[in-house]
């Protein structure tokens, strides 16, 4: 008989399926018995459809598609890969016009969304954005967060999202966000894993590296600078802002301290600057202020990133554009704001008139904003974000993506009740340890040293004596051993101390201490669960091991869950509809849901398809 580990899971028998218990239960997909594909496609559905009644007809409506001409006109990308990076950096420096980079395929999910968008509903609007977008610097489509969680809960290939949206969008440059040393993981990589990295992403078509430091601490970005400016591609040496220009009594993050890492950055060879306000932080005038004087002192094109969680970001972009920034990152309309980037659609009609009026065309941009806004709503088990901007951030200083994600993880720890507790402690932390940058991964230790604090009842005061019998989080430990770099304001020693009990700390980058990883070997060991890996699996794999483990299973099993529309993968399917699946081998089924048959006496369920134009019931467990 067929037996899956779906049908017997406690959460499904108790009827509590939902999207957070298909990403949280990997065990779902370690069926056993029937090989047979469709089967295993209609269970699936099947027990989606008995165990999860409420529906919402509005995730049924077929989304309004933005239509491509299939033809889109040479962009960027193309000026690009014809002259270089420095000839695009020195095109972007004679343009009047604001410059646009669309967030929407990265920063805007992982921000509203705990980064779940599925690459299906990428490429479904490529063919439009190809058009539409085709004026834009560039897409931030890859990169962050975006990778692990393909591959760890939407059971995809991040590398497939890539090719696939290469193929629908030739003229838009694709842009990454690199996170120096640490890559697209938390932790410090080896020299070697880092830059091949980056040679496999710039062979698969990513033409611009965001990188940064969650430290701003050079040493930490030079290797990833190097090896993008040896692939000859665009570069983006980061400088990641926290704090508050304005507030002279302030002292780590100046004004100065900007100018003169963005300078450094300038000397290594990298071909524009990013603001990297990943909190938002950057109020209206202190962009003013920034901006001119980046423009004065570098030569660079200058590139500002922000979330919009205090809603005062689009008032940051116009006044930066005031002073002349050249590009600035935003989202379309319906995936835009709070803790996303500031909306496209806002920015350009604002700037309609002015001299640096974009040149997107705002009808056009709505086709977009339409197809998004259908699309979110089959995400709103993970749109649980803000609902109203706040302020209290320049107070907390969270970065856009931890402030959706915090809430959860806390409540998850059973310490709902005290998340007012655990972001003042966010803050006290940061005062602690000295005043941080905080982003992924600095922002994470942070985070992860507030919430133990909390548990243990730690405050500054006591954290030294009481410290010296707790084992304290593995972030925590490796910040304090120098395993992220080297932070502007230095070590706390007392704290530095009973953290580590002992081990001494280093204070060369990490990466020189690291022993490179032997490729051949690698791809040696993947081969005994995953056949001819490639070089991007095997990076991969160097990156995530037991994520890629993991992957690799599912997708052996049901890769081509990938090609089911995300209504049906999360909710099933209604009566009547046809869907249809194209399973790896070429083969298409025809699925059509009929409904739900009789309840049987064993608290099972007949669930009623056709499929290929056959009639086929499928036995589950009904708990309703
Ligand atoms: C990431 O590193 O994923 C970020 O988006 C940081 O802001
Ligand atoms: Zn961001």
């Amino acid at each position: 008989p067929f037996v899956t580990n779906i049908l017997s899971h406690p959460t499904f028998l108790a009827g509590k399926c939902h999207t957070k218990f298909i990403d949280d239960t990997p065990e779902l997909f370690d069926i056993v018995g029937s090989r047979d594909r469709a089967t295993r496609v209609l269970k699936y559905i099947g027990c989606i459809e008995v165990n999860r009644p409420d529906k919402d007809p509005k995730l049924y409506e077929t989304p309004r598609f933005p239509e491509g001409s299939g033809n889109p006109k040479p962009g960027l990308k193309q000026l690009l890969d014809a002259q270089g990076p420095r000839a695009l950096s020195n095109w972007v420096l004679e343009q009047k016009k604001l410059l646009i980079t669309d967030t929407t395929m990265r920063d805007a999910h992982q921000s509203l969304l705990s980064t779940r968008m599925r690459t299906r509903d990428m490429v479904k609007g490529a063919d439009g954005t190809a058009d539409i977008l085709a004026d834009c610097f560039s897409l931030e489509m890859w990169g962050g967060a975006t990778f692990d969680v393909a591959f760890r809960f939407l059971h995809e290939s991040p590398w497939e999202r890539l090719d696939l949206l290469r193929e629908k969008i030739p003229n838009i440059p694709f842009q990454m966000l690199l996170r120096g040393s640490n890559a697209v993981g938390y932790a410090n990589y080896p020299d070697n894993v880092v830059r091949e990295f980056i040679k496999q992403s710039a062979k698969s078509g990513i033409d611009i590296f965001r990188v940064f430091d969650s430290l701003n601490w050079l040493p930490g970005m030079s290797v990833a600078i190097d090896e993008v400016l040896n692939q000859n591609k665009f570069c983006e040496g980061t400088i990641c802002y926290t704090g508050d220009i304005l507030d002279k009594t302030r002292n780590h993050y100046t004004l100065d301290y900007y100018v003169k890492m963005a300078k450094e950055l300038e000397k290594r060879g990298v071909h524009a600057i990013a603001i990297k306000d990943m909190s938002g932080l950057l109020k209206p005038y202190a962009a003013k202020e920034l901006v001119h004087a980046l423009k004065q002192e570098i030569a660079l094109p200058i590139h500002l990133h922000t979330h919009d969680t205090t809603s005062n970001q689009v008032a940051t972009l116009l006044m930066a554009a005031e002073a002349g920034v050249d590009i600035v990152d935003t989202a379309i309309a319906s995936m835009s704001s709070l803790t996303s980037q500031p909306s496209m659609n806002a920015v350009v009609a604002a700037l309609q008139g002015n001299p640096r009026e974009t040149g997107l065309k705002l009808n056009e941009l709505q086709k977009l904003t339409d197809y998004w806004a259908d699309v979110r709503l089959r995400y709103k088990n993970f749109d649980r974000g803000l609902k109203t901007p706040v302020t209290d951030i320049y107070r907390y200083e969270i970065p856009g993506g931890q402030y959706t994600n915090l809430e959860p993880q806390v409540v998850s720890l059973g310490l709902g009740s005290r998340f007012q507790e655990v972001k003042e402690m966010y803050k006290t932390v940061n005062d602690m340890l000295g005043d941080l940058i905080k982003v992924t991964p600095s922002s994470k230790m942070v985070g992860d040293l507030a919430i133990f604090m909390v548990q243990n009842d730690l405050t500054p005061e006591n954290i030294v004596a009481r410290g010296e019998s707790l084992t304290f989080p593995d972030s925590v430990v490796s910040y304090f051993k120098g395993m992220m770099g080297q932070p502007p304001c230095g070590f706390p020693e007392d704290i530095q101390n009973v953290v580590l009990k002992g081990e001494t700390p280093i204070t060369c980058r990490p990466g020189e201490l690291l022993e490179p990883v032997d490729f051949e070997q690698v791809r040696k060991e993947i081969e005994a669960f995953h056949p001819n890996p490639d070089m991007r699996d095997v990076i991969s794999y160097c990156l995530y091991p037991k994520v890629l483990e993991d992957f690799w299973h599912y997708d052996r099993e049901y890769g081509y869950l990938m090609r089911m529309g995300s209504h049906v993968f999360f909710y099933g399917m209604q009566v009547g509809e046809t869907t249809q699946i194209n399973i790896e081998d070429g083969k298409t089924l025809v699925i059509k849901y009929l409904g739900l048959g009789d309840r049987n006496d064993d608290g099972t369920r007949q669930v009623i398809f056709e499929l290929n134009g056959s009639r086929r019931e499928v036995t589950v467990p009904d708990k309703n």
